[in-house]
């Protein structure tokens, strides 16, 4: 059983911050809506999902995945790269301190929960704006005990790792090689987004199913013939927010040991 952790839309979200997409306006009630076919979507997808309250003082704070990873083993509160994000984790980690020890990403690290991919006991993390190399060799540190490792890879011309690779199978990655050094990725099949559609590497896996954004239709054509079992999900606006479907949720398994 997955738990999945979310936070309501902010009624500030259109004074969220942007880094690759250009300011576009934003409809708050619209996005509103799509987040709670979002959560739907998830619990047809197996999952519990809890809701935080929107927070009116942190335009990005329905973004949840970026201020805290949750293992099985333990829980981090990440310490975001944006100034604007720091004080947006508490709720979250008060939910997640129920359930899983919480360690911390400190000072001068930084890291955003999107540029963190785990594969089995194989954590990717991007070099990005967000997250710096004091937050790489802090995350390492705190998940060497527990057998993963933590690789860095390069990046570029996007946000976060997850903007630019994810994974949709048990073995098997969705990515934009242009965004990402796919080298690391060797070990397993890869999907290549349709170039037409470059912000179509992003997608939730829960269980063997995928949460996947509308809007890609030759990337979806690609996922679904090569047997993947997906769910659409409308998440335009907060697209324009430069969020997706990883960054709305923090998926952890229930029963795992805390
Ligand atoms: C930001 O720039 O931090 C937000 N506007 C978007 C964060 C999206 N997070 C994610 O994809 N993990």
């Amino acid at each position: 059983m997955w738990i999945a952790i979310t936070r309501e839309v902010s009624p500030a979200l259109a004074a969220c911050q942007l880094s690759f997409v250009e300011r576009d306006a934003i409809d708050v009630d619209r996005a509103r809506a799509q987040h709670a076919a979002y959560r739907a979507a998830l619990e047809g997808l197996g999952c519990r999902v809890l809701e935080l309250p929107a927070e009116a003082a942190w335009p990005d704070s329905v973004f949840v995945e970026d201020v805290a990873l949750a293992f099985d083993e333990l829980a981090i509160a990440t310490r975001p790269g944006a100034e604007s994000r720091r004080d947006e984790g508490s709720a979250v980690l008060e939910l997640l301190g129920s359930v899983r020890a919480v360690s911390r990403i400190e000072a001068p690290g930084t890291l955003d929960g999107g540029d963190v991919l785990r594969i089995g006991k194989r954590v990717f993390v991007g070099i990005s704006a967000r997250s710096n190399a004091a937050g790489h060799g802090q995350l390492r540190d705190l998940l060497a005990p527990h057998g993963y490792t933590v690789e860095s890879v390069a990046m570029r011309d996007c946000l976060h790792l997850k903007s630019a690779v994810t994974q949709v199978g048990e073995s098997t990655v969705l990515v934009n090689p242009a965004w990402v050094d796919i080298g690391p990725f060797a070990g397993y099949d890869c999907i290549e987004i349709d170039p037409t559609e470059p912000h179509a590497a992003n997608a939730v896996r829960v269980g063997d199913a995928l949460l996947y954004p509308d809007g890609f239709p030759q990337t979806l054509a690609r996922l679904r013939s090569a047997g993947i079992d997906v769910t659409t999900v409308d998440v335009s606006e907060l697209q324009k927010a430069e969020g997706a479907v990883t960054c709305c949720s923090i998926l952890l398994r229930s029963g795992a040991a805390p």
